[in-house]
């Protein structure tokens, strides 16, 4: 965060505790937060100004409504028809007007995306700071002046456009760089490997997790026969499920995701070398997830929670980066490792290959509306840039002939014509005709060689891309090599890596979808298959599913990995910034604590929130109804729920205690997030309020009778600046699992 204010909350705090300044410095502090979002985040791009060229303006005071051939309309309310004075009489089909206005309506919608199809995204920039010239010659990778425009969607998987945001599933990660030499797309995910080894097992995947075919339930979840017949039927899945059963398939944020391009491409540099890589995006706030029972609330409770989260982060100038890496292999080392490197259901630990961070991704501008731009984006596993190339991986020589052909029928065979999707460099070639070409060709030819000599092949020299040229030797057959057969090591790889509490979640995890199986073929043989991956495991789960209990103990290697556990990247300055804290107050609050945390929250680019009893105005203690005009609440506690916020804090004051008190949803919002591992802060007489909604018997006093962090909760009967302090600590080191 570029903002001084945020350098030292603290001695601002100081000065503000007294309330005097506060107002005068959140006024300074949110011109400071809307000055920087407009200055960072409408800042023009390429790509942006190529998009002005189709953008209009709907609050222009001088617009009138007019037809889609251009004729202002004088009536837009009444469709054309024959009336007596007292009489109704028949619509007349002559109406073009109003026949436009259904028909267009009528065919508003498009086929959502097969899969992926709930999403959102964001535009950015992509930015080198250190030139990758000794594996690649792409000017993206080597060209450390350049900033290139990028267009991020991240997404689900399985749900439709209008599931919810926090189901348990893999989350997609698809980055459009608009570069000099063309567009090109990372299609990735936020987990590093995938189900399958071969494209064409992707239909079955995706078939056996959708929603099952007789009935159409469930919708957006893996927890049903189906999906876990599959898993269990094809072994190759078991490291990928082991991921999705973890905390990394409920993030927090689409902001606080890896995102990884899982296939292998390849670089190619200036001496003709080639080498194998892997691109990986790593978020500097940090890899969050919820928790499990918040996740399933909020799918009710806010189904937009990750859409509205990065929107506003966006809005407030807290724009989300992350670290852009690569893991690379030279070509003569292909057959080194005891895996195929060209597998998707295989990392490359970090141990055996480390990951360079050699760039910057950050999103600084939301689209300014969600079809032509967030639906209509397409992207292709097959656009790639001169120095980039790809490998042998067969589950991304499918993906490179799928993504097109499934923008055909979302879009039509124009599709990279449209705005969000073409290229910021020129564009020729003799692709011509198809349904809504929207390029006009001037010329008299439409082919190559042509006697103008127009428009000729590029030389290499001049920016032609030219394929590796690889020598090919092997027998056709329906055939994955050797090293393809081995299914388990990583799968036990990626569990010894979790930390306990990790592990407890991916057991629980399990214990909840195999529950939602009713079919004992199904939880049984799942069972056997997680004594594959850990005995412990198996029986646990066996145990809480009704399963029959694995017998059969097999060998763990006991290996771990680093970069496995999302406990490891936090980051080495934690930052409160964007973290939603709920304060609750009710009348008679005080306004002193009330006014220093929002203050310390707020100089942290934080975004604090007043929860009131009610939205009208709440008095604070000593203010007289009569003269005072109170605090106006951002919310009322029935309009939102703990889920919706990381933190809560409850400002002391005899008279509002008293009353939230007997508040059954006050108390609910405390208990809530004290299970959900969140940090509560309380002064004063707040202090009893939370030992009542939480137990006391749960949480550690010391000898003066305050709680310094003991299970998240932080309780003051003075507010002071180092307890304040405390309380930050704990919102900025997100869930506390202590
Ligand atoms: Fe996709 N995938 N996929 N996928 N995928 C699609 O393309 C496909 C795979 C991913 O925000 C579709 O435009 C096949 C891996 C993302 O618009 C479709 C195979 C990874 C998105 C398709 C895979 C992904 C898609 C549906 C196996 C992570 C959303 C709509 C060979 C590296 C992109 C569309 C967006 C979308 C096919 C496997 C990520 C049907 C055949 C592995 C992030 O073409």
């Amino acid at each position: 965060m570029s903002s001084n204010a945020s350098e030292d909350p603290w001695r601002i705090v100081n000065l503000l505790c007294n309330g005097t300044l506060y107002s005068i410095y959140t006024a300074i502090l949110s011109h400071t937060l809307t000055s920087e979002a407009k200055m960072l985040g409408k800042s023009e791009g390429k790509k942006v100004n190529d998009l002005a060229s189709n953008t209009k303006d709907y609050h222009d005071k001088n617009n009138r409504i007019t037809t889609d051939w251009g004729v202002k309309q004088s009536n837009t309310d009444d469709w054309l028809k024959v009336t007596a004075e007292d009489k109704q009489g028949p619509m007349l089909m002559e109406d073009a007007f109003s026949r436009e206005k259904i028909h267009r309506f009528d065919h508003e919608r498009i086929p959502e995306r097969v899969v992926h199809a709930r999403g959102s995204a964001a535009f950015g920039t992509f930015r080198l700071f250190e030139s990758a010239e000794d594996v690649t010659n792409a000017g993206v990778l080597t060209d450390k002046s350049r900033e290139t425009p990028v267009f991020l969607r991240f997404s689900t998987v399985l749900g439709s456009r209008g599931s919810a945001d926090t189901v348990r599933d893999v989350r997609g990660f698809a980055v459009k760089l608009y570069t000099k030499e063309g567009n090109w797309d990372i299609v990735g995910n936020n987990i590093p490997v995938f189900f399958i080894q071969d494209a064409v097992k992707f239909p079955d995947v995706i078939h056996a997790g959708k929603p099952e075919p007789q009935n159409e339930v469930p919708q957006a979840q893996t927890a049903h026969n189906n999906f876990w017949d599959f898993q269990y039927m094809h072994p190759e899945a078991t490291h990928m499920f082991m991921w999705t059963q973890s905390d990394r398939a409920i993030p927090r944020s689409y902001r606080m995701m890896q995102g990884f391009g899982v296939n292998t491409y390849t670089l190619q540099n200036d001496k003709n070398e080639r080498h194998f890589v892997k691109f990986i995006f790593t978020p500097e706030l940090g890899v969050h997830s919820l928790v499990w029972d918040e996740a399933l609330k909020l799918a009710g409770q806010d189904p937009d929670f990750h859409r509205k989260d990065l929107w506003e982060a966006i809005e407030n100038g807290a724009f989300p980066k992350w670290k852009f890496g690569i893991q690379v292999i030279p070509e003569s080392k292909e057959h080194d490792f005891e895996f195929d490197i060209l597998d998707a259901t295989k990392i490359w630990p970090e141990e055996l290959v480390p990951i360079r961070y050699i760039g910057e991704l950050e999103l600084n501008r939301n689209p300014d509306e969600f079809f032509p731009q967030t639906e209509q984006v397409a992207f292709c596993t097959s656009h790639i840039v001169p120095g980039i190339g790809f490998s042998d991986d067969p589950l991304l020589q499918g993906r490179n002939f799928s993504y097109f052909d499934t923008q055909i029928s979302r879009l039509g065979i124009n599709w990279e014509e449209l705005p969000i999707n073409r290229p910021v460099c020129p564009v020729m070639n003799n692709n011509r005709d198809g349904a809504m070409r929207h390029t006009i060709t001037k010329g008299k030819v439409n082919y190559w060689p042509n006697r103008f000599d127009a428009v000729p092949p590029a030389e290499k020299e001049e920016g032609g891309y030219v394929d590796y040229p690889e020598r090919v030797v092997g027998i056709k057959r329906r055939q994955r090599s050797r090293k393809f057969q081995e299914h388990y090591n990583q799968a036990q790889l990626f569990y010894n890596s979790l930390s306990p509490i990790e592990q407890q979640h991916v057991a629980a995890a399990l214990s909840f979808e195999l529950d939602h199986c009713d079919d004992p073929v199904v939880f049984d043989r799942m069972a056997k298959r997680l004594a594959a991956i850990n005995f412990d495991l198996s029986q646990k789960v066996a145990e809480m599913v009704g399963a029959e209990a694995p017998q059969e103990s097999h060998h763990n290697h006991g290996d771990k990995s680093k970069g496995i556990s999302q406990l490891e990247y936090m980051p080495a300055n934690p930052t409160i910034a964007t973290r939603r804290v709920a304060i609750i107050i009710a009348d008679g609050y005080d306004s002193v604590a009330y006014n220093a945390i929002h203050a310390a929250l707020a100089s942290a680019m934080a975004l604090p929130f007043t929860i009131g009893t009610r939205r009208s105005p709440i008095f604070a203690a000593g203010e007289r109804k009569s003269s005072a005009k109170g605090v106006k609440p951002d919310h009322h506690l029935e309009g939102m729920r703990s889920t919706m916020f990381d933190s809560i804090f409850i400002p002391g004051g005899a008279e509002s205690i008293a009353s939230l008190s007997k508040n059954g949803r006050a108390l609910h919002w405390i208990r809530e997030a004290f299970g959900h591992l969140k940090a509560i802060g309380a002064t004063g007489e707040a202090v009893d309020l939370v030992k009542q909604a939480c137990g006391m018997d749960k949480l550690v006093f010391s000898s003066g009778g305050d709680v310094v962090d003991s299970y998240g909760v932080v309780t003051l009967s003075n507010v002071d600046t180092s307890g304040l302090g405390n309380i930050v600590k704990l919102v900025k080191n997100g869930k506390n699992f202590a």
